[in-house]
């Protein structure tokens, strides 16, 4: 009885998470690589248990998989990885000590620049949207913000529209920061929106031709919930009642097209939880509405995530292929070789279900089978998990001028093809 009690204490701890970074002294991220099917399913079947964190899933053998575990539980992980004869190494050897690491490096970053708005730190999310605000405001005639709605506690979510040929011309839509805790979507959506409006003039036909939607932030409840409490943080901020008080739901397992038949949980506690029904986050609600407002004249769906450096296409829910996989797959492969390019980041493309592994209810998902959008892509942006979701800001602006330039291969693509 005794020891029931006691496990089941230790379960509550480790699903509940507690809202400082104390959880995280000594909390290891350990890599191993599967090397047969078994192997994969077995860690399936961790990852189901929700005991750990997995930095990146099981997909496939040959493929890295990152779990990170409380100081607790270290042991006992690598105990079991030992047993079912799975070699790994250690990524992360104090995952509080990461995090100190990188929070002094944000805040030396932002003391030296002293500017509201660059690329040189993370910043918080009233300062992205005020600093939308003042696009609008600098540029008019190119930039217009508009509220979307709220979130679940609150805060406004805004969209800023770039282009000056007016309704009609084809468009591309480009959300970030859906997974609270991968910053460096935020930052890098915030990088290429900056690009195109501090050098418009250069890329005034583009302009003059295309029209852009960007949304850097499209779930802020979470992404202040990482500055404020727990960097790691995934999912939305909602009540979804768990009795023990699991708050949120992953947002990109919420969205309404083949919701929650696989790759998804329902369990509140989980970092893959799908959410009580499709579309049960307001924050979810607000983007897939701005889709549908402009639907007619999508051509491209760009969603940024961290990290893996992966360019994905549909489908998430299934290892078939839309019919028109190859399509996606050239533009992907011209957009990647221009990333390359710049400073030699590998990218791996392909769909979401065989490149990385099988999950319902993505947006990518949904803007190419609910709302019509032919190029919807998942971005993975860097690195490969030498700091993962804690990416150093000294990589912000790397980050943002190598994907700038896939951007800007797709942007001309719609152009010269759609316009
Ligand atoms: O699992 C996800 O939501 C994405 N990876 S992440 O590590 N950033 O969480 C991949 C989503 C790929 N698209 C779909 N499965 N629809
Ligand atoms: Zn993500």
């Amino acid at each position: 009885m005794r020891i029931l009690v006691v496990l089941s204490a230790l379960l509550v701890a480790a699903l509940a998470r507690p809202s400082t970074h104390d959880y995280l002294h000594g909390a290891q991220v350990l890599r191993v690589n599967p090397t047969t099917a078994a192997q994969v399913h077995y860690l399936q079947g961790l990852q189901n248990q929700d005991l750990y964190d997995f930095w990146t899933e099981p997909h496939g053998t040959g493929l890295p998989v990152d779990i990170m575990a409380q100081a607790f539980s270290v042991p006992v992980l690598k105990k079991t990885l030992q047993t079912i004869g799975l070699e790994f190494t250690v990524q992360v050897s104090d995952v509080a000590l990461l995090l100190a690491k990188d929070r002094e490096a944000n805040q030396k970053a932002r003391a030296s620049s002293g500017r509201e708005m660059d690329w040189t730190s993370y910043h918080r999310y009233d300062e992205i949207e005020a600093w939308l605000e003042e696009l609008a405001t600098t540029n008019p005639g190119l930039c217009s913000v508009e509220e979307i709605g709220t979130t679940y506690e609150g805060r406004t979510m805004k969209m800023l529209t770039l282009g000056k040929g007016g309704a009609g011309k084809p468009g591309i839509f480009i959300d970030g920061g859906i997974h609270a805790r991968e910053w460096i979507s935020p930052a890098t959506v915030t990088y290429m929106l900056n690009e195109l409006v501090t050098n418009s003039a250069t890329y005034d036909d583009l302009l003059s031709n295309v029209n852009f939607y960007f949304i850097p932030s499209i779930n802020p409840d979470g992404y202040e919930y990482c500055h404020t409490d727990d960097r790691l943080w995934r999912k939305t901020r909602s009540d979804n009642g768990s009795p023990f008080g699991c708050m949120g739901a992953d947002p990109n397992r919420n969205w309404g097209f083949h919701w929650n038949e696989n790759g998804a949980s329902n369990n509140p506690c989980s970092d893959i939880y799908a959410g009580p029904e499709a579309f049960s986050e307001v924050e979810m609600r607000n983007v897939r509405d701005q889709i549908l407002k402009y639907a007619d004249s999508l051509v491209v769906y760009l969603t940024f995530h961290s990290y893996s450096q992966l360019w994905l296409y549909p489908w998430g829910y299934t290892s078939a292929l839309p019919s028109d996989w190859q399509d996606l797959d050239d533009l992907a492969h011209s957009a990647v070789d221009a990333l390359t390019a710049v400073h030699g980041t590998r990218y791996d493309i392909g769909s979401s279900t065989n490149v990385l592994y099988a999950a319902a209810g993505g947006s990518d998902d949904w803007a190419k089978g609910g709302a019509g959008v032919k190029y919807a892509y998942t971005v993975e942006l860097r690195d490969t998990g030498n700091y993962g979701f804690v990416l150093p800001p000294d990589q912000i602006i790397p980050t943002g001028e190598e994907t700038f330039e896939a951007l800007k291969v797709v942007a001309n693509y719609v152009r010269n093809n759609y316009s």
